[in-house]
């Protein structure tokens, strides 16, 4: 009686685990190896613990030249999901902040947020010379004096763009961008304050919100352990 009930049990809770198994989507990540525009991807696939296989290849590679042509736009972060393609880091991360909650909470809110990442993406655009001098040991960043350019480009644009920021994140009063709470845009800011405190620590101590933010989005239990065994590359 016993072991027939305890076959019951296990044929019923394989029959289950097949369908979980079925219903699974497969996830790709294909990216450069450093945490970049890929890392938000990363994160917000690992707090809510789904399982992805990464294709990572390192910058300017041959392996990443040969694999240029074959994505949509010549560029990465590129998702495969299943048998389909998406290409463009905000697609993506809004394509899975959807699925998991993690897209703000009403669609104000959603385009807020977006809102929110397409200002700092501006101000990456902005000091990307800057960024190339500092990060990748220089090697694309030409000949271009890094003093000169912390103080004639990075400074200005940070101390115009930053208070902003911070004035904003103070404003949700969650301790993250929306008043409702974490979304996708605290993994892609975190990551910026991350990089870019690294490359003028100077400038980002006059901003200690934006550092406690970052702090607070890298001490989630879910990503914690993720964060301090990731390989920590400077961009
Ligand atoms: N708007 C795109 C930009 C993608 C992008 O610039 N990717 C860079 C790496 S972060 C790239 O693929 N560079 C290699 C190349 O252009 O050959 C996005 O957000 O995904």
């Amino acid at each position: 009686m016993y072991d027939w009930q305890g076959d019951y049990i296990i044929a019923r809770l394989l029959a289950q685990d097949k369908k979980i198994i079925s219903d699974m989507v497969h996830y790709k990540l294909h990216y450069f190896d450093v945490r970049g525009l890929g890392e938000m991807i990363r994160m917000i696939l690992i707090y809510n613990n789904e399982p992805f296989e990464e294709h990572r290849f390192p910058v300017d590679s041959e392996e990443w030249h040969a694999y240029k042509p074959s994505t949509p736009f010549g560029k990465v972060p590129l998702l495969e999901i299943d048998d389909k393609i998406l290409s463009q880091s905000f697609a993506i991360a809004r394509y899975l902040a959807r699925k998991y909650g993690l897209a703000g909470k009403d669609d104000f809110e959603s385009a807020y947020l977006d809102s929110i990442a397409d200002a700092q993406k501006d101000f990456y655009q902005e000091v990307k010379p800057y960024y190339l001098v500092c990060g990748y040991g220089g090697k694309y960043g030409g000949d271009k004096d890094k003093e000169k350019l912390y103080n004639e480009l990075f400074l200005p644009v940070a101390q115009r763009h930053l208070p902003k920021i911070e004035k904003l994140l103070k404003e949700s009063k969650s301790g993250f961008y929306a008043q409702s709470g974490l979304s996708w845009v605290d993994f892609y800011m975190a990551e910026q304050t991350h990089t870019f405190s690294a490359f003028a620590p100077e400038t980002f101590k006059q901003y200690p919100e934006l550092l406690k933010h970052k702090e607070r989005v890298y001490s989630l239990p879910q990503l914690r352990n993720y964060i301090q065994s990731r390989k920590n590359t400077p961009t």
